[in-house]
């Protein structure tokens, strides 16, 4: 097959001249494809099937033991200036990038074949969504990317009408971690990854395009490419809200936007749009509009059982791709956290041995369609997406930062998604539990000056009608000898009613110079196993130790220098003199 579009079609032609496959595949996104994909797979043992019985339709694949997460460190922005580029990224420049990269990718798909993935990124008739095009050499890239995305001929059809996309060359290359670069041009709505076939690494719709690239794409017109989740929460009166939240990666997403409501708060309704990511765009009337790129969750595996998560359970026991989970002896997936089953063998396929660590790696992964999701919403389809109410920050912090507050308005929102700090994990190759700032969650992520990242949020204040109220959540507290004061998981519902309240004027609070933090009496608490010192602990702030967090928060501001907008500056002073 071939494409109408010529700047497609010299594309491929020249990267297929360059790296040199032995046949070239454009992908339809058929059904029919992918289960001849997966025969392939399961056949030269990239894939191994699981339980039938048990896991209708699923697989195991198992990474490179040394290619099991992102890879910071490795992850490149190139901008002719590196200012453009900011502190918040590493940076080449482009040039230079470009003959490091294609020295890497020179013949690296003899013997293999070259698979070309036209994708597009939100629902297909949406003015929102944007297109790209993955070439790869990895079919389990392919698989995953018609789980994560909508691809093949669709897309390549609006590629054509558009005559415009997001070019993403991929190789697994040798997969040594010494010839792997994940290179973003934003400037040339390129992207170029070599050496890995991991996740963010190698599904390139994802952290690459919908969010380095598409963040800098947002900046130029006009929205927001964010790493948030969006759900619906129905109230038992059938009033609905849209909440977008944005956390580090492994910081409990996928269980907000899945959230079963617990039994003592009977009538709600909770409906996932997105898991993951946001793009946010303010409509003809003036209002913030979200919707979820992606059309499946790629998500951390261990942890997830029945109590935690039962949407999610549920939904990855059958037509689900998992990556280094262990087996059990009847070929039923393994993680750390399921009630159910032993583990046999490991996530590298040895017999699993405990002295060697744990069955499942703990950045083990579901591929999986969100249609497969029994809380899925069908708005997650409309090309219009829906009004966001509020926008959530949160981190996993042990001390400081309350079970949540409330931003006073937009500016000081702004200063508060830009101070978010979270313990590192598994997700990206490094330490982890060490607290870094994750500005919005978006460290990793944005594709150029976080400072003039901020100076476009700010910008929405005087573009918007109506914008959203701005909170910030912390499950992850804990007591000084190390119990998590709140307990999680569905129960967040809780505090999802407190800042639904809020936003309805509903509730009032209390003022303190970080923000609005909830009465404690107005978190309802009945059938919780939580006692009123750790309600006051978890509503309260200790004035030293947010002292502290303020100096911390404007040191780090003003390492971005002169490019660091005035206004967060002048938030920050403002709470600091409050505090002091
Ligand atoms: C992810 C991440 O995989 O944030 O979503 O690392
Ligand atoms: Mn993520």
């Amino acid at each position: 097959m071939t494409t109408k579009l010529s700047a497609l079609q010299s594309w491929v032609d020249q990267a297929a001249s360059h790296t040199q496959p032995d046949a070239i595949h454009w992908c339809t996104g058929t059904d029919t494809e992918y289960r001849e994909m997966i025969k392939t797979m399961v056949s030269d043992g990239t894939l191994t099937a699981l339980n039938e019985k048990h896991y209708p339709n699923c697989y195991l694949h198992r990474s490179d033991p040394n290619d099991v997460a992102r890879v910071e460190h490795l992850t490149f922005v190139c901008t002719e200036k590196e200012e453009d580029a900011g502190p918040n990224n590493h940076w080449m420049q482009p040039e230079a990038a470009h003959a490091r990269v294609d020295a890497l990718f020179d013949g690296c798909m003899q013997g293999r074949t070259m698979y070309v993935i036209p994708y597009c990124m939100g629902p297909i008739d949406s003015p929102y969504s944007r297109c790209g095009v993955e070439i790869t050499d990895s079919l389990y890239v392919v698989v995953n990317m018609k789980l994560m995305t909508r691809m093949g001929d669709k897309a390549l059809q609006r590629i054509e009408d558009e005559g415009t996309f997001v070019k993403g060359l991929h190789s697994t290359g040798d997969l040594d971690p010494e010839r792997r670069l994940i290179m973003h041009f934003p400037h040339e709505l390129t992207i170029k990854s070599i050496g890995s076939g991991y996740g963010g690494n190698a599904l390139l719709g994802k952290k690459c395009h919908a969010l380095r690239i598409a963040s800098y794409q947002a900046r130029q017109e006009g929205w927001l490419a964010e790493h948030m989740l969006i759900v619906g929460l129905e109230s038992p009166e059938g009033e609905t809200h849209y909440l977008a939240c944005a956390f580090p990666s492994a910081c409990g997403k996928t269980n907000l936007a899945m959230l079963i409501p617990p039994e003592s708060l009977p009538g709600w309704k909770i409906r996932t749009l997105g898991d993951d990511i946001a793009w946010l765009h303010l409509d003809d009337d003036g209002q913030l509009r979200a919707i979820n790129p992606e059309s499946g969750y790629f998500g951390v595996v261990p942890g997830t059982n029945e109590k935690t998560n039962k949407n999610a359970y549920d939904m990855i026991m059958h037509d689900t791709i998992f990556t280094n989970v262990a087996i059990t002896a009847d070929n039923d997936p393994w993680w750390e956290g399921k009630t159910d089953g032993t583990p046999a063998i490991d996530w590298q396929g040895r017999v699993f041995d405990a002295a060697k660590g744990k069955a499942a790696h703990p950045n083990s992964r579901f591929t999986v369609a969100a249609s497969n999701n029994p809380s899925y919403s069908s708005f997650a389809d409309a090309p219009e997406g829906v009004v966001i109410s509020a926008i959530v920050f949160g981190g996993r912090r042990k001390e400081l930062a309350p079970l949540v507050y409330e931003a006073k308005n937009w500016e000081h929102g702004v200063l508060i998604g830009a101070g978010v700090a979270s313990e590192t994990t598994a997700a990206n190759i490094g330490e982890v539990g060490v607290v870094r700032r994750d500005p919005m969650a978006m460290q990793p992520f944005c594709g150029y000056n976080f400072a003039d990242y901020w100076a476009h949020w700010l910008s929405f204040a005087e573009r918007a009608e109506k914008l959203p109220k701005i909170f910030h959540v912390n499950w992850f507290r804990q007591s000084s000898d190390g119990e998590f004061l709140w307990p999680g998981f569905g129960e967040n519902l809780r505090v999802l009613r407190w800042i639904i309240d809020r936003c309805e004027n509903r509730v009032d609070a209390n003022e303190t110079p970080i923000g609005f933090l909830p009465h404690p009496e107005d978190i309802d608490t009945s059938d919780l196993d939580i006692s009123p010192a750790a309600m006051q602990t978890l509503t309260s702030i200790d004035r030293d130790q947010w002292r502290a967090e303020m100096e911390s928060v404007g040191e780090y501001l003003e390492s971005y220098g002169d490019r660091l907008p005035e206004a967060l500056r002048k938030q920050q002073r403002s709470i600091a003199a409050a505090l002091a």
